[in-house]
């Protein structure tokens, strides 16, 4: 076994395109780089180039997960002890190494999950953002001190870690949203381990290693690598088996509730960000070219493959053939491609072969249910291409952007999350109709509004039920402190990021402290002061 600061990269040989190196990965446990205890691998490949392998990784077992939950819990104590503001210097320095690194990082996401480079520098950024905001918690990490109602008695609060931390994310913002969760966890003094996503392992394991020469003890974050249906399976089951303190998951629904329910029945805490079906409503007030823009910058950025893609575009009856028109033309338009070869791509392939597999069962039968399809055309290859595709479609997973119109509630389309280049857009009669629309989905995670009327953007900021609405902007582009994170089937109520998430990742500890050297009882023990009325007639004043 090799400490993971003391070993290079080791490369592997492969035939990818370009001579593009391919590296052996590994597990990251209690600091030394670990391979699955039954020598099972898995790859990560390029979705803008099958051809280009970037790694073999440890397929994690049981044993693995349980060795690196051993290793999380024994850094805890060291690291619950060790002064809030040291663990925030830390974690500063984590910030300025991903600035040092971070135009190879960006390279590095594209080339794993094939995202544009501009939104992988997105992302990387917000990874950056969020170690600058906890840099400087660490130094408050505030509690309260509160009066007591008895003499001689102080009362205060302390936020306390909550322990070991299993942490899940999805690959689509592979750097920015493992450190949401992980930063603002470590600050609080907890320990990780972390799954990394199935189709981001090179990614995540160099943001481990750029964490741990930042200075982080051995132990505090554990990597394992795997699938989701197996080694993230076995890091829930530990629930059951009192290995874990916390988990924080952002994926599916449907793999949300399993989650809730295991740790609901433990009562271990979960923070849960699931997915969407964020509607985005297009007012007659509104300034149509700005609204334009963030319709399809909203449903066709990321290929769709954000939480907070546009799901419902919901256009008000007077503007609604004119809208469609000049939506589909921008549609028409879209450029894809590789971005690590072709400039100005608004989008790249699937994050992997399984999600365009998924969208494309998601899409068939949408006209069945009665929506007509204005855009289409499923997988790109040579022979079925948009004219604005760059490159070679068949090098990748590439699909053509997806639209359908005359979409209403009573079909399965309108309510159901679609992840990837698809927008179903439905008309709406008035203000009124336009806001039931947006809350007629089971989800409630982001929200947009265009409009120039005062009162329906106040009504609809005011009524829609959603964790995150935009007036006059897109349904992406959260902040890196702005809660982030949604009611309904979107979640649990847990928020990630800013100040907020600090409640996630700590239990308040109420600390009673009592100096007078007696009993004194609250509630009974008190001093009842009584009111003495005075013999004025207050109404005979005026
Ligand atoms: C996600 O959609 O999974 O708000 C995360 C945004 C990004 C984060 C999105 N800052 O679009």
């Amino acid at each position: 076994m090799a400490h993971v600061l003391e070993s290079g990269l080791e490369f592997l040989e492969r035939d990818n395109p370009n001579g593009l190196p391919c590296v052996r990965g590994y597990n990251i446990i209690g600091g030394q780089l670990t391979s699955a205890s039954d020598g099972g691998t898995f790859e990560s490949t390029n979705p803008a180039r099958l051809t280009d392998c970037l790694g073999v990784f440890p397929h994690s077992t049981k044993e693995d997960v349980h060795t690196a939950l051993d290793s999380a819990a024994a850094a805890f104590p060291g690291w619950a002890a060790t002064p809030a503001p040291t663990r925030g210097q830390v974690i500063g320095n984590m910030g300025r190494l991903l600035m040092e690194h971070k135009d190879a990082i960006v390279a590095l996401e594209t080339r794993e999950i094939g995202k544009t480079l501009k939104e992988s520098g997105g992302s990387v950024q917000e990874a950056i953002d969020t170690c600058l905001f906890f840099q400087s918690e660490g130094r408050r990490l505030y509690g309260q001190t509160v009066n007591s109602e008895l003499p001689n008695k102080e009362l205060s609060t302390y936020r306390r870690p909550l322990g070991v931390c299993g942490i899940i994310n999805a690959c689509n913002f592979p750097a920015a949203v493992p450190f949401w969760k992980m930063i603002p966890a470590i600050m609080c003094g907890n320990t990780c381990v972390w799954k990394s996503p199935q189709d981001a392992p090179l990614l995540s394991f160099a943001l481990a290693r750029i964490m741990h020469e930042a200075g982080l003890p051995d132990g505090v974050i554990n990597v394992v690598h795997g699938k989701g249906s197996t080694t993230g399976q076995l890091l829930v089951d530990a629930v059951d088996e009192g290995k874990v303190n916390k988990i924080s998951f952002t994926g599916s629904t449907a793999v949300g509730k399993m989650i809730g329910e295991v740790c609901g029945r433990n009562l271990v805490s979960c923070s849960l960000e699931l997915g969407g079906k964020n509607p985005l409503v297009v007012m007659p007030s509104a300034d149509i070219d700005n609204a334009l823009a963030g319709a399809y910058w909203s449903g066709f950025g990321t290929a769709g493959q954000r939480c907070t893609s546009l799901g419902n575009l919901i256009v008000h009856q007077d503007i609604y053939d004119d809208f469609l028109e000049k939506y589909m033309e921008m549609v028409k338009s879209t450029s894809i491609g590789d971005s690590m070869r072709h400039d100005d791509v608004l989008y790249g392939p699937m994050l992997s072969e399984k999600y365009a597999t998924d969208f494309l069962a998601d899409v068939k039968g949408l006209e069945s249910q009665g929506a007509t399809e204005l855009a289409g055309g499923g997988r790109i290859t040579e022979d079925n291409k948009p004219g604005n595709f760059q490159g070679d479609p068949e090098e990748g997973v590439y699909l053509w952007p997806h639209v359908y119109a005359g979409v209403t509630e009573e079909m399965d389309c309108f309510h159901d999350e679609i992840f990837g280049p698809a927008v179903t857009i439905v008309k709406a009669n008035d203000f009124d109709h336009a806001l039931h629309l947006a809350n007629a989905s089971p989800y409630g995670l982001s929200s947009a509004i265009y409009t120039n009327d005062r009162m329906e953007a106040y009504r609809f900021k005011t009524e829609m039920k959603a964790g995150m609405t935009s007036i006059n902007n897109s349904t992406t582009g959260a902040e890196a402190h702005l809660p982030f994170g949604g009611v309904k089937n979107s979640g649990n109520g847990t928020r990630e990021s800013g100040i907020w998430v600090i409640e996630a990742y700590s239990y308040w500890h109420a600390i009673n402290d009592e100096l007078s050297g007696k009993l004194q009882l609250a509630q009974m023990d008190v001093d009842e002061i009584e009111i003495e009325e005075a013999d004025v007639d207050w109404t005979s004043l005026a």
